[in-house]
């Protein structure tokens, strides 16, 4: 756990073309949560297959969502 310590930022993995990133961006814009994106081209570089991007969401789709360090699911995630 010393490893997360002081780790706080979001991070969400998406992709610009992808409804499912734009659902989960959604999310966070309305509920203002303060979040950086690192966009994942899965489209013509299909980054989401790479090793470095497993690490991040082993089922290799985006979005992913990542709160200090720590990975949500984001499949049930809605803006209510
Ligand atoms: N259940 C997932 C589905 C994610 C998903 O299907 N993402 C698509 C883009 S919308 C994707 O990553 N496609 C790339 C691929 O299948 O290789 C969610 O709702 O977040």
């Amino acid at each position: 756990m010393a490893a997360l310590a002081g780790e706080t930022r979001t991070i969400l993995y998406g992709f610009w073309l992808s409804s499912c990133t734009w659902r989960v961006r959604a999310a966070l814009t309305v509920k203002q949560i303060p979040f950086e994106e690192k966009s994942i081209d899965i489209v013509k570089k299909r980054s989401q297959l790479t090793d470095e991007y497993r690490a991040v969401n082993p089922s290799q789709k985006v979005p992913a969502l990542v709160i200090g360090k720590i990975p949500f699911k984001t499949d049930n995630i809605k803006y209510r």
